[in-house]
């Protein structure tokens, strides 16, 4: 309890403390996020991704700078469920070269896999619910766009920017087989280079064959991150889509999807861990192996579970 006030009493070192605890899946975590549930639901959430050395986190600087002095508080979570070894630096170590490093209205946390005991995107979802209940007005989560765990942090967000640059003639296609469905804006940043027209071009064309239902068609935009061009324009347009999302209600209505997929989660985890608890893990092993020799079958033995827990299913 004291922990989730001192949150809402915004105090930071509560809010890493809780952050920490959210990310060891503990008691104290969950009993806090209890709590600050009817607290959550005012936070823009925009989820950046794309190939790495992009300039991901260059732009998440420049957003959170941009941000700032338009007085909108800011939380930012960089997220590498990969490797350390990714090719650009890491957030943290550029924002700590960055006066953002300095501004108390700014809140940055780096989130490996480790630890992440429920999954990175289930631990990113409470650490972004706890900026939230903090008061963040925009949550910015960092991602490399390449696989199936990154497009899961990516769908907490509610505005997804996929970055890209020119030249790599590879990694458009990793972007066309991944996150290409997911971008509701689309950002060529390195536009100092060679080849960005034409990279934009190559966007628009895959956008023209892509989703034509939505009344949202997901612009291109040209950035150069690391001198802060485009970054006011790019803010503008992450707006727009939250307005967008707001007045179609998709916003809404995604929310109750959303909900509604995390009740289940939670309904699986509990039934799951009152089994485990009820049954010994010999016990385990020795139906897994049953079943793989086809001695019984899983909707069997299933049921056979279930019914120390009395929730198995009657003939
Ligand atoms: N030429 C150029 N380099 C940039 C630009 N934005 C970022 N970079 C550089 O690209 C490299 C990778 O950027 P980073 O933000 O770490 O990429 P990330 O891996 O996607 O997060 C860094 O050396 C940046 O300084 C830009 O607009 N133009
Ligand atoms: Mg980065």
């Amino acid at each position: 309890m004291k922990l989730a006030e001192s949150i809402l009493k915004k105090d930071r070192r509560a809010l890493a403390r809780l952050i920490t605890l959210v990310e060891n899946d503990s008691k104290e975590a969950i009993e806090a996020l209890r709590i600050l549930h009817s607290h959550t639901g005012n936070a823009h959430i925009i989820g950046i991704t794309g190939p790495p050395g992009g300039g991901k986190s260059t732009v998440v600087d420049r957003l959170a700078k941009e941000l700032r002095s338009r007085n909108k508080t800011v939380g930012i979570v960089a997220v590498d469920p990969t490797s350390p070894f990714t090719g650009g630096a890491l957030l943290g170590d550029r924002i700590r070269m960055s006066e953002l490093s300095t501004d108390k209205d700014v809140f940055i946390r780096s989130m490996g896999t480790r630890g992440a005991l429920g999954g990175v995107a289930r631990a990113t979802a409470d650490v972004v619910k706890l900026l939230d209940a903090f008061g963040k007005d925009m949550i910015l989560i960092e991602t490399v766009g390449t696989g199936q765990a990154e497009v899961d942090v990516v769908k907490i967000a509610h505005t997804t920017i996929i970055i890209t640059m020119p030249g790599l003639g590879d990694d458009i296609q990793t972007i066309k087989a991944g996150i290409m469905e997911i971008g509701d804006i689309f950002v060529v940043n390195k536009a100092d280079r060679e080849g960005t027209d034409r990279r934009v071009m190559e966007l628009e064309a895959m956008l023209e064959l892509g989703q034509m239902s939505s009344s949202w068609k997901p612009p291109v935009l040209k950035t150069i991150a690391r001198d802060g061009e485009g970054i006011i324009e790019l803010l503008d347009a992450a707006e727009s889509h939250y307005k967008w999302l707001k007045d179609s209600g998709l916003l809404s209505e995604r929310g109750v999807e959303r909900s509604r997929d995390e009740l289940f989660q939670i309904i699986g985890e509990k039934i799951e861990k009152a089994v485990v608890d009820k049954v010994d893990r010999q016990e385990m092993d020795d139906l897994s192996r049953r079943i793989a020799n086809r001695e019984i079958d899983p909707y069997t033995a299933a049921n056979e579970l279930l019914a120390r827990i009395g929730l198995e299913e009657k003939k």
